[in-house]
């Protein structure tokens, strides 16, 4: 997998690059909509690549492994040939997701020991399993298994639990090497940084992370709770020390922003399930702000949902119309508010591409903050 760098911000660490995968190339900085059971909820294939212009999406490990399972994907030739999305994909772990749903669940050095969210039936996640699964779903790009932390987390925790997740990491990049790509396109992985809110122990970490020389690297643990400031300063120390020729993943951030904030410290790629997820619940991330839309102020609002956005979705339904369905559990208003959401996250992204490349993202990032933060 090839990246490169093609601006750097005069003024912050942001960057705009290019990543090369077997599926095609991705514009950083960039945002990966959430597709956890292989379809990204409400959302066409089709209208990912043609309206959303989504250039990568997420699927997770832990629900493709429970449902459908992994024979019945084997079968299939690989999540692409079995959802139909033919750009990149990459999955998470399990490292979160196992933590975050699953009941019962016991780790050992060995691995995680688990209960289906789904049925209650038993199962066994380890390093070497994780990567085997993971080549099977046929992911562009491969998470390292690792432990995510909940915040608070005693710092005696995050470090015994940094260790572990850097024993994993050992184990993941050897059955990396020690097995081949599932369906003839390369298939890469990115280890994860961990160390909760501590200082030395993000340090540590994100040195270690980078001592495995894989093609990109991920922030993990960050998101879970803590106060804005600490994720910022994490995020910016580990970005300081992750190599700046490979890119940086911080995962399950956030809002427009944090993702703006973040760009700004040097991260490169962004996960999250607030476009989609809240969408379903009338939260609508606009480019002139954040709006409810179940709020009685749209009742009677004829105008488009977000004319300066463009797009089919944003220009030709109306935030009253809109108003109406998902009060009225509409499955069309799942479908228009997730597609205004994704819509504007790429757009976002790409904007903020567009004034890295000219020089302007700073200056650019303060205005845009106060616009795509403030409540309509
Ligand atoms: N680890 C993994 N997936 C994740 C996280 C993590 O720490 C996070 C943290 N916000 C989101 N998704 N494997």
């Amino acid at each position: 997998m090839k990246f490169e760098v093609t601006a750097r911000d005069p003024r912050s660490s942001a960057r705009a690059g290019i990543l090369e995968t077997g599926h095609g190339v991705i514009h950083t900085p960039i945002f990966m909509p959430v597709g956890t059971a292989g379809s990204v909820k409400a959302v066409h294939q089709r209208e990912l690549e043609n309206d959303v212009k989504a250039e990568i999406i997420l699927g997770n490990t832990y629900h493709l492994y429970l449902r459908p399972g992994i024979e019945l994907l084997e079968k299939a030739g690989g999540l692409h040939n079995f959802n139909g999305w033919k750009r990149p994909i990459l999955t998470d772990s399990g490292g979160y997701q196992v933590y975050s749903l699953s009941e019962n669940r016991k780790i050992v050095e060995e691995g995680v020991t688990f209960k289906s969210h789904i049925d209650g039936s038993r199962h066994h996640f380890t390093p070497e399993g994780v990567i085997d699964i993971q080549r099977t779903i046929g992911a562009d790009i491969i998470m390292a298994f690792d432990e995510c932390t909940p915040y608070p987390c005693e710092y005696k925790y995050a470090k015994k639990s940094m260790v572990l997740t850097h024993k994993w990491l050992e184990r993941c990049v050897n059955r990396m090497r020690t097995t081949e790509p599932k369906y003839g396109y390369e298939q890469v992985l990115f280890p994860i940084v961990q160390g909760s809110v501590y200082k030395d122990l993000r340090e540590e970490s994100a040195a270690f992370i980078a001592s495995q020389d894989q093609p990109g690297n991920a922030i993990g643990g960050l998101s879970v709770g803590e106060p804005h400031e600490d994720m910022y300063a994490m995020t910016s120390l580990v970005c300081g020390i992750l190599p700046a020729d490979k890119p940086r993943y911080l995962m399950g951030v956030g809002t427009p922003e944090n993702i703006l904030e973040c760009i700004a410290l040097g991260v490169d790629m962004f996960d999250c399930v607030m476009p989609t997820r809240n969408a379903r619940n009338g939260m609508l991330f606009t480019t002139q702000g954040i709006i409810n839309i179940r709020n009685e102020r749209w009742k009677d609002d004829l105008s488009p949902i977000d004319a300066a956005l463009g797009g089919h979705v944003s220009t030709f339904y109306s935030k009253a119309y809109l108003r109406h369905l998902v009060i009225n559990k509409e499955i069309l208003g799942a479908q228009i508010a997730t597609l205004q959401n994704l819509t504007f996250y790429l757009w976002l992204a790409r904007e903020a591409r567009k004034q890295i490349e000219a020089g302007e993202f700073a200056s650019w990032k303060e205005k845009m903050v106060k616009i795509v933060s403030q409540r309509l």
